[in-house]
Order: C-alpha cells, then structure tokens, then sequence
C-alpha cells in the first residue's frame, strides 16, 4: 500500500489528520506539485485527474479522492469511528461532511484555485469568481459559527471526519485571507480545540 501525498496541499492532510486519529501509518511518497509531478504521465496513469492525494492498494487498485481514502481506512480500521457510530450518526456525518465540502471548503479551494498565482498557467482563472467564492466561504463560517452554538463539534458531541474537512479548509484560507473572525466565539473555541488536537500537526 502507498499514499500518494502532498505536505503543501489540503486534501492529502485531511487524509494524514485522519489516520493519525485512527494511529495508521502507511508508507507514503510525496508528489510534488509544485514542480507539477502530479501531471506526469507515471502519475497521470494513476489518476488521470491529477489531483493529490490517492492510495494505491497492494493489489494495484487506485482509490483517490480523500473521502473515498478516509472510507477505506474507517472500513478497516473502525476505531476510533471518524464516519459515524450507526444509521443514524453515519448519516448526520455525511450530512455534516458534505455542507462543510460544499459550503466552506470547497469555495475555499475555489478562491484559491481563481486567483493565486500558483494556478497561473496550469488552469483557466477566473478572478472575479474567486472573488464570489471567498465571499461566500466568509458568510459560511458565519453561519457555523451559529452552529456550533449548542454543540462541540460540527456533526455533534465526537470529532469527525467534518471537523477534520472544516480544519484543512480553515487552515488553507489563510493563504487567500479568509480567517474566521475574532467575534465568531463558537467557532474560534472549536477551532482552538481541533488544531490543539495532536492529529492537526499531521
Ligand atoms: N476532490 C479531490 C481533490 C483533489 C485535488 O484537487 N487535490 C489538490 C490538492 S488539495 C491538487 O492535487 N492540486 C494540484 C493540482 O490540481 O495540480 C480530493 O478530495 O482528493
């Protein structure tokens, strides 16, 4: 098995956060993609989309996208569950995971992605959309904030695969000026208490 990671990207750390929760460790290669090895043949033949990280199993399957790595590694390592318990908690998970995919991280990564030079050349960028995008990641942090008025984490009462998603997205807006604001109480308390957590040096 190997993890095709990336110490500079988002994404392949919520996988490293995630296995450092469940205390996994799996060789693992970084893929530069600051020098584009990700848009190398060798690395094309593995996931024709480019996109860091993935996991090559020992019997030459390829899983990429990170939600679908972290599934894997609740499926063979339950404990400690970072995808929900039962019926009931692995859909209010999912339910959390993905608003906070859509409506924080994935803007987020958007704004990023339209506007930073780093993505000069290598896509189509469209500034102005950034621009929505950071907007519209500013306003969903508001509204988590509201959230996490009643509860510690954002799917409830155990940290999460959603709260790792909302940390690596959190953390990763930084570099395009979208931080969560001093008087959003509820959210800096969950913040301070997630990256406080060992797993978030990962
Ligand atoms: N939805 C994918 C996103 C994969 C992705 O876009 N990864 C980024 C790093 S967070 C990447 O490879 N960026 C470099 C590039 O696109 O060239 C996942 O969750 O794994």
């Amino acid at each position: 098995m190997k993890l095709y990671d990336s110490a500079v990207a988002p994404n392949p750390r919520r996988v490293r956060i995630f296995l450092a929760e469940k205390g996994i460790e799996v060789p693992s290669v970084d893929v530069n993609i600051v020098k584009s090895e990700n848009r190398h043949p060798a690395f094309l033949a593995k996931n024709p989309l480019g996109g860091v990280p993935i996991l090559e199993l020992d019997d030459g399957a390829i899983i990429a996208e990170s939600t679908a790595i972290c599934r894997y590694f609740e499926e063979t390592k339950p404990d400690p569950p970072l995808m929900g318990t039962d019926a009931r908690d692995r859909a209010i998970v999912e339910m959390w995971l993905r608003r906070v995919e859509f409506q924080v991280a994935f803007p987020i990564m958007e704004a990023f992605r339209n506007t930073h030079d780093f993505f000069k050349g290598r896509i189509s960028q469209v500034p102005e959309y950034g621009a929505v995008c950071k907007k519209r990641a500013i306003q969903q942090l508001a509204w988590l904030d509201g959230e996490l008025t009643d509860r510690p984490f954002v799917a409830g009462d155990r940290y999460t695969i959603a709260d790792i998603t909302l940390l690596i997205g959190v953390d990763f807006g930084r570099v395009s000026d979208i931080r969560i604001d001093p008087e959003h109480k509820n959210l800096t308390r969950w913040y301070g208490e997630v990256s406080s957590r060992p797993s978030a040096k990962a």
